[in-house]
């Protein structure tokens, strides 16, 4: 961005999301800088699948930087659900936003990627030469389709306009201001809420599938601060993997079990194998990420769990479930 003397205007497209805002909170508390103006923006502001009225917000804010998160966003259930309609949405989304940066003449764009788009048959850990090398897992074709062509469009803008567009990878998000829809939601969230009723009526919670499968969270508000990095600093139109290290994956019953301890709740949990697993693992290498930022800290998980849950319960009627 620019030197602190010059002004900028960041435009945050799907602000008023987990990832959006759990950047507004971090910028509120000491990532900001004075010549900075942040804008996030939500759905309210502009569909994003039209092209004149993401124009039109483009041409209103005149942003000269933008972090590109808005998009059709579920869990395992929800891409299951609607893998079409994830795919030509979010197609939609990510033409007209790098279109009309590119319009518009903004300087640098931040997008998102996120680790569930791999190839399913990979070698592991998976880093960011890797995302094109196979088709990924079935569960969610759509979503993942339509992420890897922000990639595509990149190098396209790159090479025959000389922009310098980028994305990032995030592994799983979770933290406050998160969807807890149980149904459509990630599985952090959707436990929390499931452990949240759970107390209401005294009994055990269920944990969807055989809690075998693995994952790697990171805290929302961790990679908000990774994210702020990267509009600042990171120069490769290549995508960067932001997530925690292979150490500390775990697996959806060890997520279960601390999200449990987070929520002191002692009546345990079942299983429900009839509910799909999803994807076993997608095991994400944060080696580059850490040849850049070697001594950044994440959050312990159970910090950020508590975090969370302490947030949703306190946030029970407006949170997003
Ligand atoms: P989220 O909580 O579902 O928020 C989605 C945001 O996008 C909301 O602000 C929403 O606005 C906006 N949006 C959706 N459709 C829109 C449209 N047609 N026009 C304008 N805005 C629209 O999502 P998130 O979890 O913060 O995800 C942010 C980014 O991170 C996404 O690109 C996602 O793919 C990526 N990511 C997420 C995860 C994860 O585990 N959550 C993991 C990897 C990558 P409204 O609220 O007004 O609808
Ligand atoms: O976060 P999640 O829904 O999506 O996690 P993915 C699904 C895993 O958690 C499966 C298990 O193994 C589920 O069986 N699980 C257990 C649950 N209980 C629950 C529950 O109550 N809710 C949910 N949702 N799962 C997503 C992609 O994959 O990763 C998205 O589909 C996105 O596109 C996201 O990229 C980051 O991690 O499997």
């Amino acid at each position: 961005m620019g030197s602190d003397c010059e002004s900028s205007v960041v435009l945050v497209t799907g602000g008023t999301g987990l990832v959006g805002q759990a950047i507004k909170y971090v910028v509120e508390n000491g990532s900001g800088r004075k010549n900075e103006k942040w804008i996030f923006g939500s759905s309210k502001d502009a569909d994003l699948t039209d092209r004149a009225s993401t124009e039109a917000m483009f041409l209103k804010y005149k942003p000269t930087h933008v972090i590109h998160l808005a998009a059709k966003v579920g869990g395992l259930f929800g891409n299951l659900s609607a893998n079409l309609e994830f795919l030509r949405k979010n197609i939609a989304i990510n033409d007209n936003v790098l279109a009309m940066a590119h319009k518009t003449g903004v300087q640098n764009v931040v997008s998102c990627l996120s680790t569930c788009i791999f190839p399913d048959k990979t070698t592991y850990p998976i880093n960011e030469t890797m995302v094109h090398n196979g088709p990924p897992h079935d569960s969610n074709y759509g979503y993942s389709y339509a992420k890897r062509l922000i990639d595509i469009l990149n190098r396209g803008y790159n090479n025959e306009h000389g922009r310098n567009y980028t994305s990032i990878i995030p592994t799983n998000v979770f933290g406050p201001e998160d969807n807890f829809n149980i149904q459509q939601g990630h599985v952090l969230p959707g436990l929390i809420h499931k452990i949240y009723l759970a107390k209401l009526e005294g009994k055990p919670f269920t944990v969807w599938g055989t809690g075998k499968p693995r994952r790697q969270f990171i805290y929302s508000r961790d990679l908000a601060r990774l994210i702020i990095w990267v509009l600042r600093e990171y120069k490769e139109t290549e995508p960067i993997i932001l997530s925690v290290g292979e150490e500390d994956e775990v697996s959806i019953k060890e997520a279960a079990e601390q999200v449990a301890i987070a929520m002191d709740f002692k009546e345990g949990f079942l299983f429900d194998t009839d509910k799909a697993d999803g994807q076993y693992k997608k095991t994400a290498d944060n080696t580059k990420l850490r040849k850049y930022l070697p001594e950044f800290q994440f959050t312990p998980f159970p910090q950020a769990l508590k975090e969370t849950c302490d947030w949703f319960v306190e946030n029970y009627q407006r949170a997003r479930k």
